[in-house]
């Protein structure tokens, strides 16, 4: 082992290489928890993180109205009893500066930021058959030596804006809600423009709606989104849950969604019209996405299913939204539900019933281009003073490729993954040893709690390091056989559901050029923890350890 501090190396061109067991790449939930993990287990690591500080996406998406729509007793670590029990969550969904504030709560409690460089990019890595470690740079002229490296990266962390001719024309100000200014932005008297109707979108419109002027939302695909039903928690109601945290955890980890709820047993189509109304109206009213999605067993597998649960959420959009055209805009008939990510909302439909805000459809008026003065659609020009872009990420694995990683024989990841992401698990991809993604692309990832599967993946990946330190082996790598086994499970699973119907982030739709290919594990959180431990169990089937 050796240690960043202490172990400098001559590298060819005078400057000093460092040495290190672990190279982490982002601060955010996953990086975090890598770092305590591994320093737990007396590995050396530096984490590198292109922010100010932690936080990850909570640090970069401070949008109004920007919240977890996981529950916050979930969406919260599980691998120290005592962080457990005495942070206390306000709201059943936290807002993003709870979020932020409790990863520097971690932060501070375990003092990690010791070994964090912020304000620090990885601009490449390579890594070297000679020695079997990989050569990791940064824009801050650090050049270092690692066994391991390690994607923190995060799912939704490189955002992205419209392919909008004329996109610089505009004289006014433009934001984008994955980098919103950190002093805030009051648009009070403004005219608002609004690109996107996603979850961003959902949750910020009805803030921007009260303090703009005027705004106007430009809509390509309407999307579900459920009531949030936010509140403060109940004391004595978060007592009782804190008594039973670790059974309650203990269900999360075991689940299909990482979050705990009940099985559901029967047919959304066995069961009386009156029966579905009853189920999807509680589901509905309880604010929680995957109650809705599990109300059914076959919701997301079967299209009739689904259909009826659909139908419901837009009879319910009909019932809130007072112009008949506007809300039949707004409900969504091009994708099932739960194929694209459905959102929870404050009042996000009724904003539509205030006089100062429009919805344009852009499948009847497409974008033309942006103009000095506005937007330009194939219908009119818009005027305004500020242009929000909610218009999303490179999902899954923009932050992956954002800087060159060069395997063996030179071969570069995205290269590899022109066709689209190979793994195994998630975790490894063949041809680029000890190289490590959490929550990766053949993961469940952004179809769980991210929570639960970022710590799964950070104690397997750990185990994993320890297994070859105890074996004095220096690293370990997929076979192509098992990456292309698990690829084609991963792509055989979500094509026993409804979601490559959609073009969704999921698929990639939403970036030009992306290769479609469902990118998430959708076997369920539990089944895929039982094959993790499964393979690390029978001395990690599938890797060569050299
Ligand atoms: P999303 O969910 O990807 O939403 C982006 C929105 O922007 C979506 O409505 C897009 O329409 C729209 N969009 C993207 N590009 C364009 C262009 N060029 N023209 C018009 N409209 C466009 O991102 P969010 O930030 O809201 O949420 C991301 C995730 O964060 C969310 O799912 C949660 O998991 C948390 P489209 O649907 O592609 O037609």
């Amino acid at each position: 082992m050796t240690d960043l501090h202490d172990a400098p190396l001559p590298a060819a061109d005078g400057a000093s290489v460092q040495t290190i067991d672990a190279v982490i790449v982002g601060a955010g939930f996953s990086g975090m928890y890598m770092l305590h993990k591994l320093r737990g287990l007396g590995f050396s690591a530096v984490v590198y993180e292109a922010a100010a500080d932690v936080g990850g996406t909570w640090y970069w998406n401070r949008y109004p109205g920007a919240r977890c729509d996981v529950e916050s007793i979930n969406y919260s670590y599980s691998f120290d009893a005592d962080l457990e029990q005495e942070w206390d969550w306000a709201e059943r969904y936290a807002t993003q500066p709870e979020i932020l504030r409790y990863a520097n709560h971690v932060a501070d409690r375990f003092d990690l930021r010791r070994d964090m460089k912020f304000s620090t990019r990885v601009t490449a890595a390579s890594f070297d058959e000679s020695t079997q470690r990989w050569t990791i740079t940064t824009d801050q002229g650090d050049d270092v030596s690692a066994q391991h490296f390690i994607m923190a990266v995060g799912c939704l962390s490189t955002s992205k804006t419209p392919e909008i001719p004329g996109i610089d024309a505009f004289h006014g100000n433009v934001y984008h809600t994955g980098h919103w200014p950190h002093q805030g932005v009051d648009f009070t008297g403004q005219r608002v423009g609004v690109i996107g109707t996603g979850s961003s979108a959902i949750q910020s419109i009805p803030i921007f709606a009260e303090q703009a002027a005027q705004l106007t939302v430009f809509q390509r695909t309407p999307n579900f989104s459920l009531p949030a039903k936010n509140a403060p928690h109940d004391p004595e109601a978060m007592k009782a849950l804190k008594a039973r945290y670790p059974e309650h955890r203990q269900e999360a980890r075991t689940s299909g969604f990482g979050v705990p709820n009940p099985e559901p047993q029967k047919s959304a189509l066995e069961v009386s019209a009156d029966e579905r109304e009853r189920t999807y109206h509680d589901g509905f009213e309880k604010g929680s996405l995957v109650g809705m999605l599990l109300a059914y067993n076959d919701l997301i597998t079967d299209k009739a299913a689904n259909d009826t649960a659909a139908e419901y959420v837009r009879q319910r959009i009909r019932g809130i939204v007072t112009d008949p055209d506007v809300a039949e805009t707004l409900a969504p008939k091009d994708h099932p539900l739960g194929t694209k990510r459905p959102c929870l909302d404050t009042n996000y439909y009724a904003t539509y019933n205030r006089p100062n805000v429009e919805l344009i459809d852009l499948r009847k008026t497409p974008l033309v281009e942006m103009t000095e003065r506005g937007i330009r659609t194939s219908g009119r020009e818009f005027e305004f003073d500020s242009i929000v872009f909610a218009t999303g990420f490179d999902a899954m694995t923009g932050s992956l490729l954002a800087f060159d990683i060069k395997g063996r024989d030179g071969m570069l990841l995205k290269d590899k993954w022109t066709a689209g992401p190979r793994t195994y698990l998630g975790v490894a991809t063949a041809g680029f040893p000890n190289l490590w993604m959490i929550t990766g692309p053949g993961s469940p990832s952004v179809l769980s709690n991210m929570m639960i599967s970022i710590e799964q993946h950070v104690d397997w990946i750990a185990d994993a390091m320890t297994y070859l330190r105890d074996h004095d082996q220096r690293a370990m790598n997929p076979t192509a056989a098992a990456e292309n086994e698990w690829t084609d499970h991963v792509t055989e699973v979500g094509d026993t559901t409804l979601y490559p119907s959609a073009n969704s982030w999921y698929m990639g739709s939403n970036v030009p050029g992306k290769p479609r290919v469902f990118m998430a594990y959708i076997g369920g959180v539990g089944v895929y923890r039982e094959r993790c431990d499964e393979i690390a169990a029978s001395d990690y089937e599938g890797f060569i350890r050299t």
